[in-house]
């Protein structure tokens, strides 16, 4: 079995059947896509209305704020129960699956130290955060088995929700599958005074999205030998539960959507397409709340959205599987799953109704100027590549300076693309300026096409300890689709 990478769309054959593969896909596109289409129309008319029966896992909460001595998180194998009674093997940072959330504050220090029980090197990086190379854990940056990682993360940056990951070239995707994620929250001053829904996991409640195959009810293991393309996989985890509910205030309900997954993307919606709120991109709050009724995310983004359970006594919140691309050819070529429940949220009213109102006025977001550009950048991201070039520890890539503002013009195709070290304006999204929604603070984006952003990078990254960027389908970056660079 080989991967064929000439084309866009790729998928996986065998060798030698690749012109008569090809012409067949082709003849079977058409009929393919009208299925889909209908398929898609007929689910949008039908969503997913099975009751929740579990509970929302939701991460423990470790407040910096609360800590004498560092954060002590331990990286190991173990197990999880993804449906009740039924344990699969998984790793985790302090627990079976996933990890704690870790809150953090603007102007202070967090310390955390991080363990290798695993058989295998590891490492943490903190996805979104604007830390020096050094602390950004990039795969120069490897944990050792049995080895100790001691970080003192400053916090500089604005109220956002990121998360820390493995990323260790060629062991990111198995790593992250097997259950290594946690979220690492951000709070200011300002974020705090708004009046925002901010109780953790009562009205303020951090949801990872991932897709995972059972057989009996056993997580399938991560694919042994020859890594997938990239892993689709056919139920929808949250938190590590299956349809879970939870029970929320009759207020304002905040919650910080990570898509975690390692290649799919989706679109959140609300049953009956009822209207809800976007508050935050991935590196900060809207200038002010914007209304949408569907919400779509790719691997790596994070968007916090507020849910109004003021009125209603259940919501559920759902998400189509999107296929390769939003739009287009590559729909027909991936199986179209279902739309499937996130989250079921029930109202109760004994719980004390915290946010009774949603602030207008969210952030002050002052923009880059394009006439202020002192560098162009462009990133084309097509066959397991980046500019036609694949990631070598070894090669810096480009070497960025401290505080110039940069234009970087991103022809991603059906790849997500993350930079590490700062946060990014969208300048456009395939020739149109950004919609109201994506005029916030984001580090990756998946623009299904080309998206310029304009962006300036406040801390160092030397040669030993470059920042990345790349595809955030973690089976292109552990194939690498990824460039490293530097900024002095
Ligand atoms: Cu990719």
């Amino acid at each position: 079995m080989t991967y064929f990478r000439h084309k866009k769309g790729v998928f996986k054959h065998q060798k030698g059947f690749a012109r008569r593969r090809v012409a067949f896909v082709m003849l079977l596109v058409s009929a393919l896509l009208i299925t889909a289409i209908v398929a898609s129309t007929a689910l949008r008319a039908s969503p997913p209305t099975s009751a929740a029966v579990t509970p929302l896992n939701v991460p423990t909460l470790i407040d910096s704020r609360t800590q004498n001595g560092p954060i002590v998180i331990d990286i190991k194998e173990g197990e999880h129960a993804f449906y009740p009674g039924v344990k699969s093997k998984t790793s985790g940072y302090n627990g079976g699956y996933l990890g704690p959330t870790i809150k953090m504050y603007k102007g202070e220090s967090t310390d955390i130290s991080f363990t290798n029980h695993l058989d295998e090197p590891t490492n943490i990086h903190g996805h979104g955060l604007h830390v020096v190379g050094k602390i950004d854990g990039g795969p120069q940056n490897k944990i050792l088995p049995g080895e100790t990682w001691n970080v003192t993360i400053p916090v500089s940056q604005q109220a956002s929700t990121n998360w820390y990951h493995p990323h260790l070239k060629g062991s990111t995707a198995k790593q992250v599958h097997s259950g290594l994620a946690g979220f690492y929250l951000i709070e200011d001053g300002h974020s705090l005074s708004l009046g925002l829904p901010n109780t953790y996991g009562i009205d303020d409640i951090p949801l990872v999205i991932q897709d995972r195959n059972f057989v009996d009810g056993k997580m399938t293991p991560y694919p042994a030998g020859n890594m997938p393309e990239d892993l689709r996989e056919d139920t929808l985890v949250v938190n590590g539960t299956i349809n879970p509910y939870t029970m929320v205030p009759k207020s304002f309900v905040r919650l910080r959507l990570l898509n975690g997954s390692n290649a799919r993307s989706y679109e959140f919606y609300l049953e009956g397409e009822q209207p809800f709120y976007k508050i935050a991109t991935e590196g900060g709050l809207l200038p002010s709340p914007v209304e949408i009724t569907t919400l779509k995310m790719a691997p790596g983004e994070r968007n916090d959205i507020v849910v109004d359970m003021s009125v209603i006594e259940n919501q559920k919140v759902l998400a189509r599987f999107l296929p390769m691309s939003y739009n287009g050819f590559n729909a027909a070529l991936i199986p179209f799953s279902e739309s499937q429940p996130v989250l079921e949220l029930r109202a109760d009213g004994s719980l004390e109704a915290l946010a009774s109102e949603l602030p207008t006025q969210l952030n002050t977001i002052t923009p880059y100027l394009e006439k202020d550009v002192e560098v162009e950048r462009v990133f084309e991201l097509d066959d397991m590549s980046i500019n036609g070039q694949q990631m070598n520890m070894k090669v810096i890539n480009h070497e960025s300076k401290l505080g110039q503002l940069e234009k970087w013009t991103i022809d991603s195709g059906r790849h997500p693309f993350h930079m590490h070290g700062t946060s990014f304006l969208i300048l456009s999204m395939n020739g149109n300026p950004p919609a109201p929604e994506d005029q916030g603070w984001k580090d990756t984006i998946y623009p299904n096409g080309t998206a310029e952003i304009l962006l300036k990078f406040d801390y160092e990254a030397p040669e030993q300890w470059p920042y990345m960027y790349h595809c955030h389908i973690l089976e292109h970056e552990d194939m690498g689709m990824m460039g490293q660079f530097t900024v002095k």
